[in-house]
C-alpha cells in the first residue's frame, strides 16, 4: 500500500518539535487558520504534510503556502494554502487541514496521515512541488520553520521560499509556477520581480496618452504592502506618483494600528496619519496588512466630509468601463459580464449594477465563492464591501480578445485595452495594489476625479454589529447568507423588525474568522440603519442568553 512508504520515522521524530499546544482547537476557516501566532508552530508544521499530500493528488503541482494574518493585529498569525491555479485550497480539504491540526500527539497524527493517503487515493510515488511566504509579522519566521521541517520530514525537495512577500504575490507566484513553458511566456515570469514587471508594463500601456495623475496617497497599513509598492512605484511614478504613508514595518506593533482598510471600512474616517496629509478632493487608499484587499476615500469638497469608495465602488467603476470597452470592441453579444457580490453589498450598488443591465450574483462572504461564481462569466467582477476582489477573464475570452479582428482603429484600441487589463488584474486572487490600479487607469480613462466617481449611487446608510454569543455555529443561513434556517422561528422574527423600516434589509450571518455573530443592516435613514441593527442584535443575544423561546 501506497501509505507503507510514508518516511514514518523523520516525521514522527520531527513532529515531536512541534506538538500540539494543549487545549486549543483550530479550524480552517473561511481564509485558513488564524489565532495568535505562537500557538500556530504544530500547525504549520501539519500544513507542510498536507500541502505535499496536495500535491503529490494533483500530479506534482505547485501548492502555495501563505503566512499571515491579513488585517489582524501584529501579535496574530494565520496560514492558508493555495491551489494550482492559484485559487484558494479545494473547500473538500480544508476538513483534512482542521483533522491534521488538531491531532493531540504525534502517534494521533500519523495515524490521521496514514488514513488520509488511502482515503484521498494519494499516489505516494508522485513528486510534490511547495513555494511560501510569509508577511511582515515577528512570528512569521519561526512558522516558516516548523512549515519547512513539515515539507522536509515528507520529503518535499527544495520547497520555494519567496521571503516577505504579499498574498497575492504569491497566488500569482503559484498559477505561473504551473503553466506550460509557451503560456507562462505570455503570463508572465513567475518571481517577484516577474510580477512587479508585469504590472508596471500593464499600467504603462493602458496610461499612454494620458496625463499623469495627480499623487495618490497610500496607505499601506504599515505591512507587507509598504515592502511590494516600494519595488513597483519607482518604475511608475511618472505616470503615477504614489504618496506612501504607513510604511513602517521595523515596528511590529504598528501593523494595521490605526491605520489599514479594516480600520478606515470599520470607523468610516481616514486614519490618523493620512488625515493629516489629505487635502479635500483628492483620493487616497488604504491597503490591509497583506495587501489582498483595498479601499478608497475622500474628503468631500463642499463640507470636508469623509466619503468612502469601497469594494462596491470599485465594482461598478470597473464593470461599467470594461462594459463600454467591450462594446466600443464590437464584441457585446460574445462576451458576457456579470458581477459577484455578497450580502454586505450595499442594496444601491446592486439595485445600480441592475439599473445598468448587469447580472449580479449573490453568495457567501468569503473570496472562494466569489472567485468560483465570477469564473462561470467571460469577465467576471467580484468584490466584497470590505474591498477584497479582482476581475477575471475567461481562457476562452482570452483567446477571442485574440483572436478579434477589430474593424476600426477604435475597436482595436478597445480591444488591446481589454488584453492589458487582463495583465494588470491579477487573475488569481484580489491584489490591492493591482486594484488600485486598476482604479487608476479607469479614473484617468474617463477623466474623473472621486467625486465624480461617487456620483454613480448613494449608499445606503448601513450598520455592522458584532454579538458575541453562547455558540455561533447554532447559526446556520441560506440563500448566500441572507436568511437564518436555525434557531428555527428567529428569520420570522428579523423579518417583522426589518418591515417596520423602509428600504429596511437586515441579515444574521457567523462569523468566520472571530467567535462572534454579525448583523449587518441598512435602511433609508441612518437613525433607522442604527436602530434596526440595534433591534436584531438585540434579538440575537437575547436568543443566546435562552431568553427566547
Ligand atoms: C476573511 C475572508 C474575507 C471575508 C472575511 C469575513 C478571504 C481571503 N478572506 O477575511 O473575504 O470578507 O473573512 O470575515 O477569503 P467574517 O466571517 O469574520 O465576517
Ligand atoms: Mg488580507
Amino acid at each position: 500500500m501506497a501509505s507503507s512508504q510514508l518516511p514514518v520515522h523523520a516525521l514522527s521524530s520531527a513532529s515531536d518539535k512541534y506538538p500540539k499546544p494543549q487545549g486549543v482547537a483550530f479550524t480552517y476557516g473561511t481564509a485558513g487558520f488564524r489565532t495568535k501566532g505562537d500557538t500556530l508552530e504544530s500547525t504549520l508544521f501539519r500544513i507542510g504534510l498536507l500541502a505535499v499530500l496536495r500535491s503529490k493528488k494533483l500530479n506534482g503541482q505547485t501548492i502555495g503556502v501563505m503566512i499571515t494574518a491579513s488585517h489582524n493585529p501584529a501579535i496574530d498569525n494565520g496560514a492558508k494554502l493555495v491551489d494550482p491555479r492559484g485559487e484558494m485550497l479545494d473547500a473538500s480539504w480544508e476538513q483534512h487541514a482542521t483533522l491534521l491540526a488538531n491531532a493531540e500527539t504525534t502517534s494521533e497524527l500519523l495515524k490521521v496521515l496514514t488514513g488520509l493517503i488511502p482515503e484521498l487515493k494519494i499516489d505516494w510515488t508522485k513528486p510534490s512541488r511547495v513555494v511560501f511566504g510569509r508577511d511582515t509579522r515577528p512570528s512569521g519566521e519561526a512558522l516558516v520553520k516548523a512549515l519547512k521541517a513539515g515539507l522536509e520530514a515528507m520529503g518535499c525537495h527544495a520547497p520555494l521560499d519567496m521571503g516577505i512577500t504579499t498574498t497575492p504575490c504569491l497566488h500569482y507566484m503559484v498559477k505561473g509556477s504551473n503553466l506550460k513553458q509557451e503560456a507562462q511566456i505570455k503570463y508572465g515570469v513567475p518571481s517577484e520581480q516577474g510580477y512587479v514587471q508585469k504590472l508596471a508594463t500593464a499600467f504603462t500601456k493602458l496610461m499612454k496618452g494620458k496625463s499623469p495623475a495627480s499623487p495618490l496617497i497610500v496607505d499601506c497599513a504599515n505591512g507587507v504592502g509598504a515592502v511590494a509598492l516600494a519595488k513597483l512605484s519607482p518604475l511608475i511614478s511618472d505616470i503615477l506618483p504614489i504618496r506612501s504613508i504607513c510604511t513602517n514595518t521595523s515596528d511590529a506593533s504598528a501593523l494595521n494600528h490605526s491605520c489599514g482598510a479594516d480600520y478606515v471600512k470599520t470607523n468610516q474616517k481616514p486614519p490618523p496619519a493620512v488625515q493629516e496629509v489629505m487635502e479635500k478632493g483628492h483620493r487616497a487608499c488604504s491597503l490591509d496588512g497583506d495587501a489582498d484587499r483595498v479601499v478608497y476615500y475622500y474628503l468631500n469638497p463642499d463640507d470636508g466630509k469623509f466619503r468612502l469608495l469601497d469594494g462596491d465602488k470599485i465594482a461598478t467603476l470597473a464593470a461599467g468601463f470594461i462594459g463600454d470597452l467591450v462594446k466600443q470592441a464590437g464584441l457585446s453579444d460574445t462576451l458576457k459580464i456579470g458581477v459577484v457580490q455578497t450580502a454586505y453589498a450595499n442594496g444601491s450598488s446592486t439595485q445600480y449594477l441592475q439599473h445598468n443591465g448587469l447580472p449580479v450574483r449573490c453568495v457567501p462572504t468569503g473570496v472562494k465563492h466569489l472567485h468560483h461564481a465570477a469564473e462561470r462569466y467571460n469577465i467576471g467582477v467580484y468584490f466584497e464591501a470590505n474591498g477584497h476582489g479582482t476581475v477575471l477573464f475567461s481562457e476562452e475570452t482570452i483567446d477571442i480578445l485574440n483572436a478579434h479582428e477589430p474593424r476600426s482603429p477604435a475597436q482595436e484600441t478597445a480591444t488591446q485595452h481589454l488584453l492589458c487589463l487582463v495583465d494588470l488584474i491579477n487573475q488569481a486572487v484580489g491584489d490591492a495594489i493591482s486594484d488600485f490600479l486598476m482604479v487608476e487607469v479607469i479614473l484617468a480613462h474617463k477623466r474623473w476625479g472621486p467625486v465624480e466617481w461617487d456620483q454613480g449611487y448613494e449608499d445606503l446608510p448601513n450598520r455592522l454589529v458584532k454579538v458575541n454569543v453562547t455558540d455561533r455555529f447554532a447559526f446556520k443561513t441560506q440563500d448566500a447568507e441572507r436568511r437564518l434556517v436555525e434557531p428555527k422561528g428567529l428569520a420570522e422574527r428579523v423579518d417583522a423588525i426589518v418591515n417596520k423600516f423602509e428600504k429596511g434589509r437586515s441579515f444574521v450571518r457567523p462569523s468566520g474568522t472571530e467567535d462572534c455573530v454579525r448583523v449587518y443592516a441598512e435602511a433609508s435613514t441612518r437613525v433607522g440603519a442604527d436602530e434596526l441593527a440595534a433591534q436584531v442584535a438585540t434579538l440575537v443575544s437575547d436568543f443566546s442568553n435562552g431568553d427566547l423561546f
